[in-house]
């Protein structure tokens, strides 16, 4: 799906500013006709969370109703005229003047209809969007799962994830218009030869027989057959994409003759490949290491609702500290910050909301779970496909076996795991794989997890908390652990690792020595630990350290002031200790890599 853009053919019309909006706990709007209008609306931002706006919905993840009004410029008459909703948290129906347009499950990834049948042009068109965050067992992400971890977190609300359940329109709602005849997806690929950069452009399109691609000075023919088309464009002496120079080449399709052109729609392109050799991960085939976080989407206020000023600040301080990538843990972030990642030449593993999968409520729930997964990770790759910064797909992260508590005690033998886990999750690999054979996939796997999981990534990413989930106030006891098992999985896998999340939970101005747990000596002695330890093994491909910030979750035992604190910045992006500590030693060219 194409992010809208304007130019000479096509228009958009941004639908962010403060809608009417009413809960709905009773479910009544639709059969009272609520998509005409609101009976008790109050105000509410768009886009945001809602819960963080007034004292009685901060639980509330019910169903709520958005509307507004607009006008359809007159010039967009003839034209298609879509509708497209940025992120809708979690299950969303969209109505146009009282008809309804359709409607879309999973919360973080763009859905749209086209709407031109149900417009009216010479008055306001009434926008109507009914959202629900239900927390259920069989949504991805889950909620209200009973037994096992739940049991142990007794989390308020109750997510079966370490972060808040947000809810509302995350994302702008937009209104754009294409020709009738227009560019309906673009697909492009790099490759490297010698010094030269080869980008293929695959092209889908209604309506056309011809077109033309131009990447930077260069051209090409598009001869479109069945609604698709290819051009392959030779770059001599290509500049490749990376973190140290993300040169992007503007790219421009155009459909029918550069004279009298129907469609255009342009994009940047960075040229780059990536690739695994045993223990090293090859980004322009050369040796690359990942220096970053695991992030959310989190903020005061705004809660999970695209905030901009967040995103520009994110990323200064994501260079200031010297860090070259992140995760999108756990969950698809705005396509604004996935455009800022391409500029500023952040890597980006980009991850589904697969998060904590249980495979308890028999065969039924489990095959509604693996379709769920395997729609939003359709929809992630169709979404980002076409950034340069994303080099890894995730298609889940700490997915729990049933003996989970028992793996994680260690001690005795691991019985195998069930093989009808290991083949869901290798439905999802194989899934990425043949929608895009040009990038990674990964699984995230949690401490004690089945290694079977692992064994079809191409990167083994593990998330470990030694020093802190276990060996509690014992660093050395931890980082010896750490050292052991990195050792033997490279041993098993013979892949590059990445250490997706360790941390501590840090209170900001908590001060100790010798440290102490929740100090922030202690939060830089342990990642301290780690980078040495990673340091020392060329199998090591990437450290990600939990958190950047401080983030909200749901309240719980676990939870001081419902938030999880292992943030190197505070939530409002204050630097702990340890943010510079990592600035200086990230900031020293090779210093995760000695030798290099
Ligand atoms: C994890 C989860 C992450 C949590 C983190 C923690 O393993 O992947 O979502 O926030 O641990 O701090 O407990």
């Amino acid at each position: 799906m194409l992010y809208p853009q304007q130019n000479d053919k096509r228009n958009c019309l941004d639908l962010s500013g403060i809608w009417d909006f009413q809960i709905d706990p009773g479910e009544v709007g639709e059969a009272e006709g609520w998509f005409n209008g609101l009976a008790a609306a109050r105000p509410m931002a768009v886009p945001a969370s809602w819960n963080d706006l007034y004292d009685d919905l901060r639980d509330y993840l019910g169903m709520a109703w958005y509307v507004t009004e607009s006008y359809i410029p007159a010039g967009w008459q003839g034209e298609q005229v879509m509708l497209r909703v940025g992120s809708a948290n979690y299950a969303a129906k969209v109505w146009i003047n009282g008809t309804l347009a359709g409607g879309h499950e999973g919360g973080h990834l763009p859905f749209e209809f086209d709407i031109s049948g149900l417009v009216r042009w010479d008055a306001p068109n009434t926008i109507a969007v009914q959202v629900e965050n239900h927390l259920m067992p069989n949504r991805v992400p889950a909620g209200n799962v009973e037994g096992g971890m739940a049991l142990f977190m007794r989390m308020f609300p109750a997510a079966t994830f370490d972060f808040y359940p947000y809810s509302g329109l995350h994302r702008a709602v937009q209104l754009y218009s294409r020709p009738q005849s227009h560019i309906a997806n673009v697909t492009v690929t790099t490759d490297i030869d010698g010094a030269d950069g080869i980008v293929t452009v695959a092209v889908e399109a209604e309506g056309a027989a011809s077109g033309s691609v131009r990447l930077g000075d260069q051209a090409a023919a598009l001869s479109f057959q069945n609604g698709t088309a290819q051009a392959r464009i030779r770059v001599t002496n290509a500049r490749l994409w990376g973190p140290d120079d993300p040169y992007l080449y503007p790219l421009t399709v155009t459909l029918g003759d550069a004279t009298s052109p129907t469609d255009r729609y342009s994009l940047d392109v960075g040229i780059r490949t990536i690739a695994v050799e045993g223990g090293t991960i090859l980004l322009n085939g050369q040796s690359i290491f990942l220096k970053g976080f695991g992030k959310h989407e989190d903020f005061s206020v705004s809660g999970r609702g695209d905030n901009r000023p967040v995103t520009v600040k994110d990323y200064a301080l994501l260079k200031w500290i010297g860090a070259n990538s992140y995760r999108t843990a756990h969950y698809p972030y705005s396509e604004e910050q996935m455009r800022m990642a391409d500029r500023e030449g952040i890597l980006i593993i980009d991850e589904i909301p697969n998060v904590s999968l249980q495979f308890g409520g028999g065969d039924e729930a489990v095959a509604e779970r693996l379709r769920m997964c395997k729609q939003q990770m359709s929809e992630l790759i169709a979404r980002d496909k076409n950034h340069p910064s994303v080099v890894m797909w995730s298609i889940a992260n700490e997915p729990m076996p049933p003996d989970l508590m028992r793996r994680m005690m260690g001690g005795g033998d691991v019985p195998p795991v069930d093989p009808a886990t290991t083949a869901f999750f290798q439905e999802l690999y194989d899934l990425c794989r043949a929608a895009d054979p040009t990038r990674l996939v990964t699984l995230v796997g949690v401490g004690g997890g089945p290694v079977e999981w692992l064994a079809s990534s191409d990167v083994v990413c593990i998330n470990r908390y030694y020093g802190w989930y276990s060996q509690s106030g014992q660093l050395d006891a931890g980082r010896a652990a750490l050292e052991n098992e990195l050792d033997s999985l490279y041993d098993q896998l013979g892949k590059p690792i990445i250490i997706t999340e360790f941390g501590a939970d840090t209170l900001a101005g908590n001060h100790s020595h010798p440290p102490a747990m929740w100090s922030e000596e202690y939060q830089v002695e342990m990642l301290w630990g780690y980078l040495d330890a990673a340091a020392a093994r060329p199998f090591l491909a990437g450290l990600h350290i939990w958190n950047f910030a401080d983030f909200k979750t749901a309240q719980g035992i676990m939870r001081a002031a419902s938030m999880n604190h292992k943030g190197v910045f505070t939530r409002d992006r204050q630097p702990k200790m340890a943010a510079h500590f990592l600035a200086e030693r990230w900031n020293q060219p090779g210093s995760d890599r000695p030798g290099e």
